[in-house]
């Protein structure tokens, strides 16, 4: 793949704040003069959003396996890399996305006890050799994150009905996977007012706009 755009990835636990934080930033880079791509996951593409559909709401979802839900979020991001990603970043175009690979990593190899040799094989077919720049992970205690969960009154999906367990084991993953990755990965305390978590983002974008 031929790269000239670069590639940007949120990530953390559900109600953390990643959509908060890319409208903050696609605006601020929309004034710098730039056109970014905003995507999420799973999604952005046709196949991807049905795939959304039935992993998070379809009835016909309720039953899947950890194997299946797996290879079900690897489906949609082969997809939306191909389809989507890989020509906007050859255009040379700022791509953002609303959760890639990690949450994968964490959700179904740590949160479902998938092997992680066997997540980390899917994941690769997955994306071949695209890979984000830069990763924000937004960190946010539970406690917190169900608060603004409750403050934005919806209905649950299948995942976010998951144990205390489940999300403890998530968000300890998450922190490993920050921890083993120094280089792409910028840990970042979600319980600050947004400003100044934006203030942080900003300047590490600068950073890289500016290599
Ligand atoms: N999943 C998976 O298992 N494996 C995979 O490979 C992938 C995904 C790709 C997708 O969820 C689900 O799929 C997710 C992981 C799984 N499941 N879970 N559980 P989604 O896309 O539907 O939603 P989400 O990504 O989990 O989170 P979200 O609901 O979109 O939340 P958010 O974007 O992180 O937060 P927000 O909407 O920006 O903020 C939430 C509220 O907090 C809102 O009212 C804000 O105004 C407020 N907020 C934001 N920042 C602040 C600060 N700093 N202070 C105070 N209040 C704030």
């Amino acid at each position: 793949m031929s790269k000239k755009g670069i590639f940007i990835t949120f990530e953390g636990s559900e109600g953390c704040g990643k959509s908060t934080q890319i409208g903050l930033l696609a605006a601020h880079l929309r004034d710098a003069g730039h056109d970014p791509l905003l995507l999420r996951e799973p999604g952005g593409t046709p196949a991807g959003e049905t795939i959304r559909h039935l992993l998070q709401h379809a009835l016909e979802g309720e039953n899947l396996t950890p194997e299946a839900e797996l290879l079900l979020f690897a489906a949609s991001r082969a997809q939306l890399v191909r389809e989507i990603i890989v020509p906007a970043l050859t255009a040379g175009r700022i791509v953002i996305c609303d959760r890639f690979l990690d949450s994968t990593t964490v959700y179904q190899g740590v949160g479902r006890k998938i092997p992680p040799q066997q997540t980390e094989m899917i994941n690769a077919f997955a994306v071949d050799a695209c890979l984000p720049d830069v990763t924000f992970l937004l960190d946010l205690d539970r406690a917190t994150s169900l608060e603004r969960m409750k403050a934005g009154q919806r209905t649950l999906d299948r995942i976010e009905r998951e144990s205390e367990d489940f999300f403890e084991a998530v968000r300890n993953g998450y922190l490993n996977l920050a921890a083993l990755n120094p280089n792409r990965i910028l840990l970042l305390d979600a319980s600050k007012p947004k400003e100044s978590t934006l203030e942080e983002i900003k300047n590490a974008i600068t950073s890289l706009l500016s290599k």
